[in-house]
């Protein structure tokens, strides 16, 4: 074994075995994860999502060079630390969104970006609040089999996005959705491509889309990993067939390298729904990854 490889099996487990920090300060990134699933409407088991992305980065940071085909290792040009998990409000869902907001508003006062693992997607909605808070209002870029537009005053899983565009927090004149495969005529102005146009859509021709709309804004990435097809990310709490592979979700993230994005998040792995091959939390690890990577070259620009 070459020298600084550490097998996947050995250690104790953090993001890709970042160090563990208390505070975001002197870091450039900061993870973190947030245990919660009492927003989903589907199959629960998402506040189990960071344990298990955590666990699967494990076999991709077995590599001292890097997650290929990156051509260098985010650890050697950014600091990068797992802050743990948000804490506080298990069985009390009210207090989960004040709980994330908080936290996410500490780690963006240190001058640290932050890549958050779900937990459900509901929890976009308070980090979205603490980004526009310190960005103002923001592109999204969202992968997702769902819109989660939907109008209804009440906010879970569904409907943070309407929320989010109605409280200014973000643009969607500046916004895309890709990859929906659900009926939902809730739009609220944001551009969607549905699952059967991303398919037919080369990676770099739907990036340069991606780029188009956002503009010069500041953007969000957030990742529900029912974007995929559950053939490759069956672990999720509302699987929906006709979505695209791990590849071409990768091709159109890396296509994306330069944007300015401020921070993100990969959400709804639900562990206990995987086969023993853990396949939805690899899958989860390695778009995690991708994300770090867009984050800390969004923070060099
Ligand atoms: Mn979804």
């Amino acid at each position: 074994m070459s020298e600084g490889m550490m097998e996947p099996y050995l250690g104790l487990i953090s993001f890709f075995r970042q160090p563990v920090a208390e505070t975001a300060k002197g870091l450039d990134i900061a993870v973190m994860g947030v245990p919660f699933d009492l927003a989903t409407t589907g199959r629960p088991g998402s506040r189990f999502g960071p344990r298990g992305i955590r666990e699967m980065s494990l076999t991709m940071a077995e590599f001292p060079w890097g997650v290929w085909p990156w051509d260098f290792h985010f650890r050697d040009r950014w600091a990068v630390a797992d802050l743990g998990d948000v804490t506080g409000f298990t069985a009390y869902s009210d207090r989960m969104m004040p709980a994330v907001e908080e936290k996410a508003d500490a780690v963006l006062a240190t001058g640290s970006s932050l890549l958050t693992l779900g937990g459900d997607h509901s929890i976009s909605y308070p980090l979205l609040r603490a980004h526009a808070r310190k960005h103002g209002p923001l592109a999204l870029i969202h992968f997702d089999a769902h819109s989660d537009t939907w109008t209804d005053e009440d906010l879970n899983h569904g409907t943070m996005f309407y929320h989010a565009i109605k409280e200014g927090i973000i643009v969607p004149e500046n916004s895309i959705q890709l990859g929906m495969r659900t009926p939902n005529p809730d739009k609220h102005g944001m551009m969607v491509v549905d699952g059967n146009e991303c398919l037919k859509t080369p990676a770099e021709e739907m990036a340069k889309r991606i780029r188009d709309r956002v503009g010069d804004r500041a953007a969000y990435l957030t990742f529900d990993i029912d974007f995929l097809d559950p053939s490759v990310a069956p672990a999720t709490g509302t699987p929906v067939v006709g979505g695209p592979s791990v590849a071409y979700a990768r091709d159109v993230l890396r296509a994306l390298a330069g944007m300015k994005i401020v921070g993100g998040d990969q959400v709804e792995v639900a562990p206990h729904y995987e086969g023993a091959a853990q396949i939805t939390a690899l899958a989860g690890a390695t778009i995690a990854a991708d994300i770090l990577y867009l984050i800390g070259l969004g923070h060099d620009t």
